[in-house]
Parts: structure tokens; C-alpha cells; sequence
């Protein structure tokens, strides 16, 4: 592997770089990327996806494709406060808990194509070695400071609280909700102490101090080099990033706990520690560390040779922890790396509302895969192009159909198509010759943009610049849109007859149009992983040509080569989707007044949005139910109840008396012959003195309107219904 040059600094376009004197100069052999390890205790949403995974992911693509030795890490987050809690709540141990969600997410990951090359996690033994391994040679060099404070403490719940497990009433405005970290109200930063009516979130219990050991972290020491580092020395990091840390900086650093009293996570590895583990934000960090020791042999060369370019992708919540706390612990210990840049995006909004797991607003990574199979690629160009890189953004539904229908079909979908039916049509199935000698302006300017093209996105991908990447690609495609309208080959196909020598004009234009469509492969790689590799298929080339030394690339198809049929790229997204989806958010979100503050504190199991509801039920459950299909026979009001009627209903075996509440959707006249689905083991119950043997199944939509629940086809009546 060649030395390579990598330039970093605030300004952009890499010809004022030379003259630029705040530039740095790098030179790197290989590269490692980290993105944030999520808890284990949900699922992933699109949020988390747009923060950190997805702009990993399309770095590492594009990194992989210019054949640079490069690492991808990850894995999950399973200790911490919140695991415990939700354990505590479910009734299972912690250990179930990050099982379940392990498996979720890794799967999710795996699915939307986000290619890690090891998606660890943080209870493996390796880590707990590692993780606690650096504890000690920072506890040998006598770096920690050991404190005895008093801390609160649930005696109902038998754990010590962590400050957001604390509520109460704020002093500052009176907000009987407010946590014990901060009130959400009036944005006060709070202590516990300073709470009114103090409670645990946990019990509801009063706290009570209790004396504890811990060990501190002294980031007040840190705090000249940090300055150097990232102030001075990394100028060139994001705004959002460096206005960040520069803030912490400013406002002055200090000790931090680096230990919790909890059963769950890495034992703290000193003796009389019973009862101590490592604080989540110390061991999940070193989380890369092992998760690349338990990948390669050579973990060493990325994570101690100073030619590596450490890149950690994280969500902004999690800038402190990445840029001041870890680079500060490995700094104390010595002999790590420290990162090259720390590119945080900032949250990704749903229909203009800040999600929340608790409230269920949320788009869940696995329910989009299930509900649009084949559409990997639709989200990640939605969430790319939609970005949070240097401030909120929104999500909509709405949104993502139209950057579907009028993005990747309309533009890169069509012109692809065009192309490739055109090239049948017209050129029998080959790659037809460039004619040098008849070309003409508009075609050496396409050719030129392949070049543009690919150096702008080059210089976009290597500065975290992801969505004017994405667009330089759909630019691309919408100008060989442009060009072939222009040139107009099936008006000049209709020439031929007379001036067969025109063919050349159509060869040269169809050329050119099947460059650009596998220079489209090459750019849109990175980024749309299943798109490029159907593109390969249809143009019959091996994976070798997505390499990123072709983009740019004139030459990249042979003459004479015959490529298939077209294939469909992307599909129209209908409305009728993009309605479901939107009902689905709304009927699943659980407002927050319908919670008390313990369910707020602790995020909600997300399967319920699936069942909005009701809980979710075994098989069993739903065999119990009896349900036939009947014909209704005769039907009549019911006398004093305007709402309901009396149904004879014939179920093959027998003609029952049910009840109906439908009185006021239905004339009784118009229901007779009906087929409907009853429910016929349900107990008897009089209503309004008529005995109702049975009960109708009904769909009810959101204006309240009622419809019977029917086969598509008439049945004997009698049929079960599973
Ligand atoms: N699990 C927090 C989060 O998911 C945390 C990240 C750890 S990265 C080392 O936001
Ligand atoms: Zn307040």
C-alpha cells in the first residue's frame, strides 16, 4: 500500500488548500472507522441510522472502493443504567435484554446494507479483559482520583440513582416533572439536591444518601491539551463539533465518575471493589478497541501506529464522550491513536417532531424493512439526501415519495432505462463505437462532466460532505437525461432510411449514454449498494469495475459488448404506502400525558407499535377464538336502543340471535344476505333483554365509519375463519 496524502482542513475546495496555511497535512496508511454503539434496549430508528451508521457506511464504501486498507467497527452498547432498568421493568435479566436487542439491531444493520466488518458487543469476554485491562494501567499510573461521596440511593429498589432517576419538583419554575440532571421545562440544569419532593422513578421511593467509593477521571488536566488538540490543531472538524467541544473547553473541565455501583457491566479489577463496574462511558469507547481485537490479529497496526486515520461517526449526543473523555483516557494511558476527525451529524426529526422512543415517535429500522422489501436502497438515498450534517432535519413520509418518485425514478431510474431500451432499439443490444470524427460539442461536455463528477464527490465524501456527494450522482444523471433529449436519437433513427450514415450520430450519442450509466454504477456505489450491483448485472461486468479508479472513466464499457435487457431499478412509491406509514406513526405514538414518569424515564418496548394497544399475544391465544362465517337472515331494530339491531345469523350448524351495535351505519333492510365473520365461542350477553349469542367482526376506519368484515367470495356458511 502507497503512501497517500490526505488533506484536512476547514476549507473546502482542495486548490485553495495549498495556499491555505491553517491546512495539516496527514499522511495515513490505513484507516479505521467507528460508528456510536448503540444500547441494546430497542431496536434502531431511521434517526440513528441518518446520524451515524448510514454516513459510516457510505465512507467506508467509498474508501474500500479506492482499495485503502480501512476497518469498519462496531457493535452493541449492552451495559449501562437504562439495560438494567428495563430488565428491572421486564421482569428478565440484564442479559436477556441486550440477547433480544443484540440480535434485532444486528440484523437491521445487516439488512440496510450498513457493512461493518465486525458488529461486536460489549458483554464478550474480550472486552470485559480490555476495558478493565485499561482501567488498571490508568489506576497503576496513579492517574485516577478515589473519592468517597454520598450519593442517592432507592431503598425499595436496592440500587443507587443516577441523577436522571431522581424526580421532583424544579425550583426554578415549579415543574413537578423535572429530573434530577436537568428540568425539561425551563431547561435549568439541576442536581438532585436541589429537587423539591425528591422521588426514585424506580419505586417512587424517597431517596435516601448513602456513602460510596468511586474512582474519578481528572479531566481538569487534560484540559491545556485538549485545547491544543482539538481547538488548535483540528480546526477543520465540523462546526457543530468544534462549537461543541469549544464550549465544554470554555466553561472549564472536571473530575468525573468513572466507576457506578451496579452488578451489570465490566467489575471494576481492584480488589474491595465488590459491587463496582466500570461507568458505561468509560468501557464503551474501548468498545472499538476490542471489537478490532476480536476481528484482526493486526488490531494493534490501527489502533497504535500513529499513519491511522481514526474517523468516529456519532450522533451530536454523543460529541463529549468522543472528542474530550476518550481521546483524554487515551491519552492518560498512552500509546493509542487519537481520532483524525470525530464527524457527528446532528437528530433527524419525524414529520416535524423530535423523536421519541418513549412516545413511540419513531420509524422503526426493521418494521421499514418489512413493510417496503427491496426498498433498502429508497431509505438510505432518502436519509443521505436528507442528512442532519450541519443541522436538524426533517423526515416525512411525503418526502420520501417524492425523492423516490421524482429523484430516483424519475431521474436516475429513467435515464438508465432510456438508455439501455434505447440500445436495444437502435444499436442491436451492443455497445456501439464512439465515432471521434463526428463528435460535437455537447458530447465532449458530457464527457467531461463524467471527470467533474467524480472529482467534486471525491472531495465532498473525503470532508463528511455526504449529501452533496449523493447529489453530484443524481446532477450527473439528470444532465444524461438532458443530453440524450437533446440529441434526440430516436428522431434520427428515423432518418436512417434515407441517410444511413446518421447511424453514427445514434452510436456515438448511445455510446456515451452507456458510459455514463456505468460511471453511475461506480458513483452511486457507495452510496446505493443494491442499485450499483443491478447495474452490473445488466451491463454484464464484474464487481471489479465499482472500483472508484474508474469514475470519471470514458472508456469503461467495450465496444461490441452486448449488455441485457433493463432491469427495474427503482419502483413508484403510491400514496396509498406513504398514507399507511403516516397512520401507522400517529396510531402507534403514545402521547406523553398517557404515561406516568417512570414508563417516561425508561424507553417504551417498541413491538407495541405494531399492536397499538394491546399487548402482544402467542398463538394459543388466538386459537381459542372461534371464528365462522355466517349469513345474516333477518335483521331488526332493537326497541329502546337506537344502536342496535338483532341479527339472525345462519352458521351452518345452527341459526343464532346476535346483537349488533351497528344500528346507526346500517338499515337493517340492506344487511340481509350479508356473509359476515362471527365470533362464536364468545360467552352469551343480554343486551337490552335480547340474548346475543355471538359477536360480528367489523372494521372500523379513522372517521369512525364502520364496514362487515366479509370473505371475498360467498362461502357455505359454517366455513371457519383462521
Ligand atoms: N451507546 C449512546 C448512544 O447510543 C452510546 C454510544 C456509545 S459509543 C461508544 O447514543
Ligand atoms: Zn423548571
Amino acid at each position: 500500500m502507497g503512501i497517500k496524502r490526505y488533506f484536512c482542513r476547514r476549507s473546502s475546495a482542495l486548490s485553495t488548500a495549498i495556499q491555505d496555511d491553517t491546512y495539516m497535512e496527514h499522511t495515513y496508511n490505513r484507516i479505521l472507522v467507528t460508528a456510536a454503539l448503540p444500547y441494546a434496549n430497542g431496536p434502531v430508528h431511521i434517526g440513528h441510522l441518518a446520524g451515524c451508521y448510514l454516513p459510516a457506511d457510505i465512507f467506508v464504501r467509498f474508501q474500500r472502493s479506492k482499495k485503502k486498507d480501512i476497518k469498519f467497527v462496531c457493535g452493541s452498547d449492552e451495559h449501562g443504567v437504562p439495560i438494567t432498568i428495563r430488565a428491572m421493568k421486564e421482569g428478565v435479566s440484564p442479559q436477556q435484554v441486550v440477547d433480544k436487542y443484540h440480535t434485532l439491531i444486528k440484523d437491521s444493520f445487516q439488512r440496510m446494507g450498513i457493512s461493518f466488518d465486525i458488529y461486536s458487543r460489549t458483554s464478550n469476554p474480550v472486552h470485559h479483559e480490555t476495558s478493565a485491562g485499561i482501567f488498571k494501567k490508568i489506576y497503576d499510573l496513579g492517574l485516577f482520583e478515589e473519592k468517597e461521596t454520598e450519593q442517592f440511593f432507592d431503598e425499595t429498589a436496592n440500587v443507587f440513582l443516577a441523577d436522571r432517576y431522581i424526580t421532583g419538583t424544579c425550583p426554578v419554575c415549579s415543574n413537578p416533572g423535572a429530573y434530577g440532571d436537568q428540568c425539561e421545562k425551563c431547561g435549568s440544569t439541576l442536581s438532585p439536591e436541589q429537587l423539591i419532593d425528591p422521588r426514585s422513578t424506580l419505586s417512587d421511593a424517597v431517596p435516601v444518601k448513602r456513602k460510596t467509593k468511586h474512582w474519578y477521571f481528572p479531566l481538569q488536566d487534560y484540559e491545556a491539551w485538549l485545547k491544543q488538540w482539538i481547538l488548535e490543531d483540528h480546526k477543520e472538524w465540523k462546526n457543530n463539533v468544534y462549537g461543541q467541544c469549544k464550549s465544554w473547553l470554555d466553561s472549564g473541565l472536571q473530575s468525573r465518575a468513572m466507576t457506578r455501583d451496579s452488578q451489570w457491566g465490566v467489575k471494576v479489577p481492584l480488589p474491595d471493589s465488590e459491587g463496582k463496574v466500570l461507568y458505561v462511558w468509560f468501557d464503551a469507547p474501548i468498545g472499538y478497541i476490542s471489537a478490532t481485537k476480536e476481528l484482526t490479529a493486526n488490531w494493534a497496526d490501527y489502533w497504535c501506529k500513529d499513519d491511522t486515520r481514526l474517523v468516529h461517526f456519532i450522533g451530536k449526543d454523543n460529541i463529549v464522550f468522543h472528542c474530550i473523555i476518550f481521546p483524554s483516557m487515551l491519552k492518560a494511558h498512552g500509546g493509542f491513536v487519537l481520532p483524525d476527525n470525530v464527524p457527528a451529524n446532528e437528530f433527524l426529526n419525524i414529520e416535524g417532531e423530535k423523536v421519541s422512543t418513549s412516545r413511540n415517535w419513531a420509524v422503526w429500522v426493521h418494521e421499514y424493512l418489512n413493510d417496503f422489501p427491496g426498498c433498502e436502497d429508497v431509505l438510505r438515498y432518502v436519509l443521505c439526501a436528507n442528512a442532519p450534517e450541519t443541522k436538524d432535519n426533517d423526515f416525512t413520509w411525503k418526502d420520501f415519495q417524492d425523492r423516490n418518485n421524482s429523484e430516483l425514478v424519475a431521474v436516475f431510474g429513467n435515464f438508465v432505462n432510456r438508455a439501455f431500451v434505447l440500445m436495444h432499439k437502435l444499436c442491436g443490444g451492443k455497445v456501439p463505437k464512439l465515432h471521434e470524427d463526428i463528435l460535437e460539442q455537447k458530447d465532449t461536455v458530457i464527457l467531461q462532466e463524467f471527470k467533474l463528477t467524480a472529482t467534486k464527490m471525491e472531495d465532498a465524501i473525503e470532508h463528511y460532505r455526504f449529501r452533496e456527494a449523493l447529489f453530484e450522482v443524481i446532477d450527473l444523471a439528470r444532465k444524461g437525461n438532458k443530453y440524450m433529449q437533446e440529441k434526440e436519437p430516436w428522431i434520427i433513427a428515423r432518418t436512417l432510411s434515407e441517410h444511413p450514415e446518421n447511424q453514427k450520430a445514434i452510436d456515438n450519442c448511445m455510446h456515451i449514454c452507456l458510459q455514463l450509466c456505468a460511471n453511475m454504477a461506480v458513483m452511486i456505489n457507495p452510496f446505493l449498494p443494491d442499485t450499483a450491483r443491478k447495474l452490473l448485472y445488466m451491463m454484464k461486468v464484474v464487481d471489479k469495475m465499482l472500483d472508484w479508479e474508474n469514475a470519471g472513466k470514458t472508456k469503461l464499457l467495450s465496444v461490441g459488448y452486448s449488455l441485457r435487457e433493463p432491469q427495474l431499478l427503482f419502483r413508484k412509491i403510491e400514496d396509498g404506502e406513504i398514507e399507511a406509514q403516516v397512520m401507522k406513526l400517529r396510531a402507534g405514538s403514545i402521547l406523553p400525558a398517557a404515561k406516568t414518569e417512570v414508563e417516561a424515564a425508561v424507553p417504551e418496548e417498541p413491538a407495541k407499535k405494531e399492536l397499538p394497544g394491546k399487548p402482544e399475544i402467542v398463538f394459543d391465544d388466538f386459537a381459542k377464538i372461534d371464528l365462522k362465517v355466517g349469513t345474516i337472515k333477518s335483521a331488526e331494530k332493537v326497541a329502546k336502543a337506537d344502536k342496535l339491531l338483532r341479527l339472525e345469523v345462519d352458521l351452518g350448524f345452527e341459526t343464532r340471535t346476535i346483537v349488533s351495535g351497528i344500528a346507526l351505519h346500517f338499515q337493517p333492510e340492506e344487511i340481509i344476505g350479508r356473509q359476515v365473520v362471527v365470533v362464536v365461542n364468545l360467552a352469551p350477553r343480554k343486551m337490552k333483554g335480547v340474548e346475543s349469542r355471538g359477536m360480528i367482526l367489523m372494521a372500523e376506519d379513522a372517521m369512525g365509519k364502520l364496514r362487515f368484515v366479509s370473505p371475498s367470495e360467498a362461502v357455505e356458511p359454517g366455513a371457519s375463519v383462521s
